[in-house]
């Protein structure tokens, strides 16, 4: 019989039962963090809390959060909570603005974490017969040591293929017969096109199902992978604060990803007051690692946009549920004063018939914000007229406007030149910070 769960006591536990652990480990790891951490020691003496006022889940929100700015202060060493001695890793954040944030995990937390993504593994479909294929960055980027751990746990035939070089991720994947690929969901559908390019229908390869993350992506975006594959996808989620991919993970519902709650408590804040918001509205997702030794974080603020659900879910899991997150509060574009994120343009392209090739342009001329969109045509588009091409251009720009507020300036440009993702897709070129 098909295995449903890697750890079906924890994935399937009552939630009265999953709360008495969360709290007793919550108690353990504010001790854990006030011993170690002179930084949170002082962090939580300003709140005027004690080790002593936490005695379980219910009083979580009396502890301070913790924000990337005071990781990125706090650079290399200010949070780390064990010895040195006793850390076997270090991953990092790609680091695009300011410093880098350095996450350190011991032996145990690497096991957790390894756990977390084999979970997400079985729930995606894997077993120990699966050959899965990562594409997804090694090094210090957390996505391709996380599911490569997590693959050696279920006991997957694993090809450290990391991301790029598309040509041989083709050839392995046809030859070793992948039956599961590993990899952010725009090189998916990077990797979906470039397998048609070499002729292949998508009952070609024997691949089953993908599990996609490290960047936000619409439904739209999956069953365009879903059919240029010919696979199920399944979204993963983490971040390399809380240890990387598998903090929440989807099952065969493909409807909102499963958190890991034994290793992270979730919770859903308003971004401007910081105040707790009820199950079922939409804020800042906050997380509390409870198990890890060595770079523990309470209420960390992740900045993603997101709604927690609790429900029954058909899989038989218990784990809380988050809805796909939307992006992060500071990817949100403010145009003529409206609130734009890129997924809800990826939606129209999508629902429009587009491809999911394109670039949001966003700039300020004459006081004035601009929008303008360049999106890939098919080649099947290409040869049509420009009357025609120029009749799409408007048709697209007047259901974007529908979606945001705004109208857009949307330009159909040739096949094949909008530079392709192997790893996080850049959409946006915001040219008004140039300006300021
Ligand atoms: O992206 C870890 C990861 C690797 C997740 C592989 C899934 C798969 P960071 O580079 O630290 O870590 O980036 C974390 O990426 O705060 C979200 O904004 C975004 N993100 C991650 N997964 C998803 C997802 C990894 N499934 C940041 N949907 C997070 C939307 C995601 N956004």
């Amino acid at each position: 019989m098909e295995q449903r769960y890697y750890q079906k006591e924890i994935e399937t536990m009552p939630y009265a039962q999953m709360k008495k652990l969360q709290s007793e480990r919550l108690v353990r790891q504010v001790r854990h963090v006030w011993d170690n951490v002179p930084y949170y020691r002082s962090l939580m003496e300003k709140k005027g809390v004690t080790p002593d006022d936490i005695h379980g889940v219910e009083d979580l929100h009396l502890l301070p959060f913790i924000s990337k700015a005071d990781l990125r202060d706090q650079y290399p060493y200010g949070l780390l909570a064990t010895d040195l001695k006793n850390c076997v890793r270090i991953q990092s954040t790609s680091g695009t603005t300011g410093r880098r944030v350095v996450a350190f995990y011991t032996l145990k937390d690497v096991d957790l974490w390894e756990e977390c993504c084999a979970r997400a593994i079985v729930a995606a479909g894997g077993s120990r017969e699966d050959v899965v294929q990562i594409g997804y960055g090694y090094g210090l980027f957390t996505g391709g040591a996380g599911l490569h751990g997590g693959s050696h746990k279920v006991g997957c035939l694993t090809l450290p293929m990391s991301s790029g070089n598309t040509e041989r991720q083709i050839q392995f994947m046809m030859d070793l017969r992948a039956t599961i690929l590993c990899c952010t969901p725009s090189y998916a559908a990077y990797i979906g096109e470039a397998l048609k390019d070499h002729g292949y229908k998508p009952s070609d390869n024997h691949l089953k199902a993908g599990i996609f993350g490290a960047e936000p992506w619409t439904e739209e975006m999956r069953h365009d992978i879903e059919a240029k594959l010919g696979i199920k996808a399944y979204d993963i989620y983490g971040l390399t604060e809380t240890s990387g991919p598998g903090v929440a993970f989807e099952c065969e519902e493909q409807n909102g990803m499963h958190v890991c709650e034994d290793n992270f408590i979730p919770e859903i804040i308003d971004p401007d007051t910081g105040e707790v918001l009820p199950e079922g509205e939409k804020g800042e997702l906050v997380f509390t690692s409870i198990t890890k030794e060595a770079f523990p974080l309470l209420r960390y603020r992740t900045r993603d946009i997101c709604v927690l659900h609790r429900g029954k879910c058909s899989c038989g899991r218990t784990l809380i549920k988050m809805a796909k997150p939307m992006g992060r509060t500071d990817d949100m574009l403010i145009i003529r004063g409206v609130n734009v994120f890129p997924s809800q343009i990826e939606t129209v392209l999508l629902k429009e018939g587009h491809t999911p090739n394109y670039q949001i342009i966003v700039d300020r001329v004459n006081n004035t914000d601009t929008l303008d969109i360049n999106v890939e045509m098919t080649p099947e588009a290409f040869s049509d007229t420009v009357k025609a091409l120029s009749a799409a251009e408007q048709k697209l720009a007047a259901a974007i406007r529908l979606m945001l507020g705004i109208t857009p300036k949307v330009h159909l440009v040739a096949p094949k030149t909008i530079t392709r993702s192997e790893g996080k897709a850049v959409r946006v070129i915001d040219r008004r910070k140039l300006h300021d």
